[in-house]
């Protein structure tokens, strides 16, 4: 039996496999990171683990805001762990990412990871908690009406959101006259940063006013004391299988319990606003930019949106994975002609001539038959990601009086989805915060495609009032959920565009 991944056992990697370049004894936990998930540890952990040979000040503490799973993996590896590059047309690479100091689960030790937040030694924190993790209400807003939230509010209580943990950290910071953080917002939000910032302050306000403590000394001193820079983050990071497992057990001559694969592209953007230094990320490729908003835009708007229309168009036609899904005509041509005719056209003038290169780049991406990336796993959280990728194209479509049929349709095969059933009948889970309602709203009327794009149109707040009531959108909608229903997808994306639409 091969032994497992350890420290112990660096030295007896093949040459091959890349590793930490550094004393790892002597990382400091200069880094808070909540969300360890996959995306991290392929991305912000491999760009700090590229420069902690130049400053070991910033070793990571990442922390599981919900389950053991990560933790119970990592911990007997020191925190190691595999990371296999595959690159459509590049040599795959196998590396060792050591900057993962060690994984704490938050609901077993909230009163230490507040202690660790609040040290003087933690000088950035780092979130990926997906967009659900921020608890917006549909209209952006910091949800109060959540329960976690609610609960949190509560001057005695734990936290157990991410926010409320950084909101309980600032406190102690403040209450014991030390500086604040760096929070980075690394999740797939347009001006992640600002909004990061507005949601805390909202936080702040809301704690302070439950305690009845004099309103706004904390609010301001997250103002004064704090920095949000707005970020972009991009790279594809498949979840991680069986299959891999075994591939990363062949390459390393050892078992790892949690290995992840990504593809060799990477990207980060950021705003060097940070109020207690950062790491030297310039030197790993980071691109520092005064403006990030255009690079988010394009990302969100370009590579992400062509994701959900993959994902909605794919799972219930059984096209499994991205690279599967663009390898029909019918489905590349649709998303081709999304980006050509509709997503392109709404971005602000100065980003258009950029944007046609960098979507035959993402084709190319999206083709990467390595990573076996599940339409299944981009198709979740549907209600948080759409007003954040799609709609803004849609509204900047129809304030210029132009067409949406593409954007309608990404919309309606999303509605399809939500049915939960394939083309072949096999039911599917829904994995939605607001499955309920939508389920609710889909089973109330008739089942029509009108009735059906109605009910999901007026779920409250999802849409926004402007397209909720906006009858060429509702009209659009329900002429390709009738399509989908009747052709399938295959079917009616091969008549598509249909003659009298103008595309
Ligand atoms: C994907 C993203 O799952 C999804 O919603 O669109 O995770 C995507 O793979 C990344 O943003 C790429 O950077």
């Amino acid at each position: 039996m091969a032994p497992w991944l350890s420290e112990a056992g660096l030295a007896a990697l093949p040459q091959s496999v890349i590793r930490p370049a550094y004393d790892r004894s002597v990382l400091e936990p200069g880094i808070v990171h909540l969300g360890v998930g996959n995306f991290h540890r392929a991305h912000q952990a491999v760009y700090t683990d590229d420069v902690l040979a130049q400053d070991p000040r910033w070793g990571i503490v990442g922390v599981s805001l919900r389950h053991a799973d990560m933790r119970d993996a990592l911990a007997p590896q020191q925190g190691l762990y595999a990371l296999l590059e595959q690159g459509a047309g590049r040599p795959e690479r196998a590396r060792i990412v050591g900057s993962l100091r060690e994984v704490r689960v938050a609901p077993h030790e909230p009163e230490a990871i507040v202690r660790r937040l609040a040290d003087p030694a933690t000088r950035i924190v780092s979130l990926t908690i997906t967009e659900k993790g921020y608890c917006r209400t549909p209209g952006g807003e910091l949800d109060l009406d959540d329960a976690a939230v609610r609960a949190d509010l509560d001057p005695g209580a734990q936290p157990s959101t991410a926010l409320g943990f950084v909101l309980a950290a600032c406190a102690r910071r403040q209450a014991a006259g030390l500086p604040g953080f760096t929070v980075l917002s690394c999740d797939n939000l347009a001006a992640s940063g600002d909004m990061t910032r507005a949601l805390l302050l909202r936080f702040a306000d809301a704690r302070g006013r439950a305690a009845s403590a004099s309103r706004g000394v904390l609010t301001r001193w997250i103002e004064q004391e704090l920095a949000f820079p707005n970020g972009m983050v991009d790279r594809i990071v498949p979840h991680t299988t069986d299959a891999l497992r075994d591939r990363m057990q062949g390459l390393l001559g050892m078992r790892d319990r949690w290995p992840v694969s990504t593809e060799s592209f990477s990207q980060w953007v950021l705003e060097d606003r940070f109020v207690a230094g950062r790491p030297p990320w310039q030197l790993a490729g980071v691109q520092f930019v005064a403006d990030v908003a255009p690079y988010e835009d394009m990302k969100l708007r370009l590579l992400n949106a062509a994701h959900s229309a993959i994902a909605y168009l794919g799972v219930p036609a059984c096209l499994d994975t991205v690279d599967a899904a663009v390898a029909q005509p019918a489905v590349r041509a649709f998303v081709e002609r999304f980006w050509r005719t509709e997503a392109i056209g709404a971005l602000p003038e100065d980003l258009r001539e950029r944007a046609a290169p960098y979507c035959q780049a993402l084709m190319n991406r999206f083709e990467n038959t390595a990573l076996a990336h599940r339409t299944a796993q981009i198709a979740m959280d549907g209600s948080q990601k759409l007003p954040l990728r799609l709609l803004p194209t849609v509204r900047a479509r129809l304030h210029r009086g132009a067409c949406i049929d593409a954007c309608a349709l990404v919309l309606a095969a999303w509605i399809r989805f939500l049915g939960g059933r394939t083309e072949s009948g096999q039911a599917y889970e829904i994995s939605d915060p607001l499955s309920i309602k939508l389920r609710a709203a889909l089973s109330g009327g008739d089942g029509s495609a009108a009735d059906q794009v109605g009910a999901v149109l007026s779920v409250p707040g999802l849409f926004g009032a402007d397209l909720a009531d906006h009858a060429g959108l509702r009209g659009a909608v329900t002429r390709e959920l009738a399509g989908l229903l009747r052709l399938g997808t295959i079917g009616w994306l091969a008549q598509w565009p249909h003659s009298g639409q103008v595309s």
